[in-house]
Order: C-alpha cells, then structure tokens, then sequence
C-alpha cells in the first residue's frame, strides 16, 4: 500500500495525442505538433501542446515583449550598457516611476516616461491575457472562473500601480520595476503610512493568504491519501460518491466534527484566493487617500492600546 502514498505522479498515461475537441469555425487553428515530455510527466500531463495562440495571445505575448524590452534595456542602460553588470546586478536593478514634480503628466522618457510606457505596455498584456482566459473557457462551455480569480490579483496590481497613484494624484506614488526595488518599495510603503500591520484590510489578505496554504495542504493531502480508492477523479467523486470521498469526509468529521464536500472544498479554495489579493487591493487604495497612518488608525479605533506614556 506504501506504494500509494506518493506527491509525484507515478504513473505516465503514453496514449494517442489528444488533440481536443473541435472548436467553432471562426475561431483559428491550434498551433504546434504536441509531444511527450517524461520530465513534465512526472508532475502532470506528459502531452505538451497544441497551443491556442489567437489574436488575444499574440497580441498580449507581443505587448509583454515589449515591456520586457522596455524594463531589461532601462536596466542595462543604467548599468552602461555592461552586460556583465547587468547580470550580476540584475535583481537590484530598477526602472523607476516619474519623480513627484511631474505630478501626473507625461515627464521626459529617462524620467519616468519609460517607466509609464512599460506600465502601459505590461497592463495591456495582462488585460489581453485575462480576455483571452475568458474566450477560450467560454469556448470550451466552461464558467469563467478562473478568469474571476485572475481579475482579482489584476485588481491589486491596477491598484498599486495605477488606481492610487491616480488617486493620489501623482504617478510617483507607483511601484518600480525590479526584483528588490519592489520589496524596497513595500517596506517604505509600510512606514511611510504608520506601520501596514494595523491595516485591517492586509490582516485580512494575510488571513486568506495563510487560509490558503492550510486549505491547500488540506485539500491535497486529503485528496492523495484517498487516491488509492480513485479519489482524485473528483467528477465522478461530486457526481457518485464513492468509497474515496466518503472515507475522506468522515476523517474530517471524525478528526474536526465537520466536513467539506467534494464540490463545496473547491469553492472555499476559491473564495480564500480570491478574497486575498482583493481585500488586499482595498487596504492599498484606502492608503493615503483615507488614512495617513494605521498606527494613529488602530490606536484611535481602539485596535492597538494608545502607547503608554509615564507620568
Ligand atoms: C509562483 C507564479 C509564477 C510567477 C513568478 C513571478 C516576474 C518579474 C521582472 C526582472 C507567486 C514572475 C516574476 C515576471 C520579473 C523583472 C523586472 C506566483 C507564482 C515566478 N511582485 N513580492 C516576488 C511580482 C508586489 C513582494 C517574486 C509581480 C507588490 C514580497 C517575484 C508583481 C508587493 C516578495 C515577484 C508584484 C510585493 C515578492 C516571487 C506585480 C505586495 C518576495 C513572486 C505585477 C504584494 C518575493 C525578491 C511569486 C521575492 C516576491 C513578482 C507585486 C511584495 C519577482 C510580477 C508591489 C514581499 N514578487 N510584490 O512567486 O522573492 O509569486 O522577491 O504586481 O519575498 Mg512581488
Ligand atoms: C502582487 C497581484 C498582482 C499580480 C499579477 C500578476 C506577471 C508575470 C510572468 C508567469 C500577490 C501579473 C503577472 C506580470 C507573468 C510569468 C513568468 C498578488 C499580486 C496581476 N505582509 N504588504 C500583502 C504579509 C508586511 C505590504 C499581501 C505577511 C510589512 C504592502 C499579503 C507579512 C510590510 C502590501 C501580505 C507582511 C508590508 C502588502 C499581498 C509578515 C513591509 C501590498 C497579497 C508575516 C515591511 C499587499 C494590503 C497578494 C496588500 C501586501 C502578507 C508584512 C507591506 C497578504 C505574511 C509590515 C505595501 N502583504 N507587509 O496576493 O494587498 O499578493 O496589502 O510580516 O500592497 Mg504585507
């Protein structure tokens, strides 16, 4: 039975390629001859491809590019064109927002005008790519939830870098682009505003950041220690509760008082990663624009005691 009890997948399914279902006439063909890749079998599906590509996905790719572009010859350029430098500095390396004086205008390119057009370029290629997540599941007669889900970690991105700053009347106020320029950004963010800890609203994203990890743990684990009994085939498990789901569900009720269902635990995971980024995305916007200091905040709302000061 030990054999079982795996976290990679054991066994590799080499049938015909599965080309997919036939998809309507307007819609293009899919591109790439697919193949089989042990390596990638050994963590899911061993088929690569064909892959959809379509206008969306052109599109997006195309407007990715050329933020990538933008960012990496910005970075190389503030390293005089030394690639060396580039590499060794790379993840210290920055494209910077606009200074404070242009408020919300166009400034000159070296100062911050790059830095918008990268913006602009990266947002179009995520937009593109959230319509093109859309498209193909409405194509395939699925929900669009996975779409949903990704709007939401959009949100908090449109919050940091555009919805704020517009709000805060000044593009400065923006994220850099950088591997450490970005935490730098984080951290002074947090004590520029008194402390991000006593916003409520980053106590809730990391609730439902934690709550993730702990329903995933959960979820998965459950799922590959019923797997010996065909557990993972969740359709059939939601549709004909077999002897997998049932056992799982008793260890919950037995080792908790209470379980999910085999439909319901999907749902819980959804809304757990849906709810992070998107309270997370208002505890940003109220920032500044509502409260300059959620330690002052938290003291006056009687969530942190007001700090005690001796007679
Ligand atoms: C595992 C899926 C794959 C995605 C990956 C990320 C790029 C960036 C850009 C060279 C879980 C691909 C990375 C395309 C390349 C250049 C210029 C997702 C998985 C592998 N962060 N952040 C990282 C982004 C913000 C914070 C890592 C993006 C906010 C902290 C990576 C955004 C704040 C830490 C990264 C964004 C913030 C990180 C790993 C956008 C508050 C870390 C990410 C578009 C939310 C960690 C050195 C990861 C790290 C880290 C990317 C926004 C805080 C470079 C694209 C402004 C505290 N962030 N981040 O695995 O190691 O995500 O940093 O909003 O400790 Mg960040
Ligand atoms: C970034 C959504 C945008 C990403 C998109 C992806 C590409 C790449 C390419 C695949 C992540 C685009 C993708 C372009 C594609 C390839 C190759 C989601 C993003 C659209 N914090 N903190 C959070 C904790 C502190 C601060 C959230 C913990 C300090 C700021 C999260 C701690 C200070 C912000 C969280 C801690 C501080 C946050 C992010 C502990 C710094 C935010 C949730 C234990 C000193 C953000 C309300 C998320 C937020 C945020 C966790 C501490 C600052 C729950 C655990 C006190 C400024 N923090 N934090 O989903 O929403 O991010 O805050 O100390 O902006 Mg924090």
């Amino acid at each position: 039975m030990a054999e079982y009890q795996n976290i990679f997948t054991r066994v590799q399914v080499h049938g015909p390629y599965d080309m997919g279902v036939p998809l309507p006439r307007r819609d293009e063909p899919r591109r790439g001859q697919p193949w089989m890749s042990y390596w990638m079998g050994k963590i899911g599906d061993a088929q690569i491809g064909p892959v959809y590509l379509g206008t969306l996905g052109l599109m997006s790719i195309v407007c990715g590019v050329i933020a990538i572009e933008i960012i990496g010859l910005n970075m190389l350029a503030s390293v005089n064109w030394n690639p060396l430098e580039f590499v060794r500095r790379l993840a210290y390396l920055s494209l910077d927002p606009p200074a404070r004086r242009y408020g919300l205008s166009f400034p000159p390119l070296a100062q911050g005008g790059w830095w918008l057009l990268a913006g602009f370029f990266l947002t179009m290629s995520i937009l593109l790519w959230w319509a093109r997540m859309y498209v193909r599941a409405r194509a395939l007669g699925m929900g669009t939830h996975v779409a949903w889900a990704f709007a939401a970690a959009i949100w908090l991105y449109l919050v940091l870098g555009f919805i704020r700053p517009l709000m805060m009347g000044n593009f400065s106020e923006a994220v850099p682009f950088g591997i450490f320029p970005h935490l730098d950004w984080t951290n002074s963010f947090s004590l520029n505003y008194g402390n991000l800890f006593y916003n409520p609203f980053h106590m809730l994203s990391i609730a439902f950041l934690y709550g993730s990890a702990l329903l995933f743990a959960m979820h998965g684990a459950t799922i590959l220690a019923v797997s010996r009994y065909g557990g993972e085939r969740e359709i059939e498990q939601i549709t004909d509760r077999g002897t997998a789901s049932e056992r799982a569900a008793l260890f919950w009720r037995w080792t908790m008082g209470w379980n999910a269902t085999m439909e319901s635990i999907h749902r819980w995971a959804w809304w757990f990663a849906v709810l992070c980024p998107l309270t997370g995305g208002i505890g940003i916007l109220l920032t500044g624009t509502a409260v300059d200091n959620w330690y002052d905040w938290a003291v006056k709302h009687a969530v942190a005691p007001a700090a005690y000061t001796p007679n």
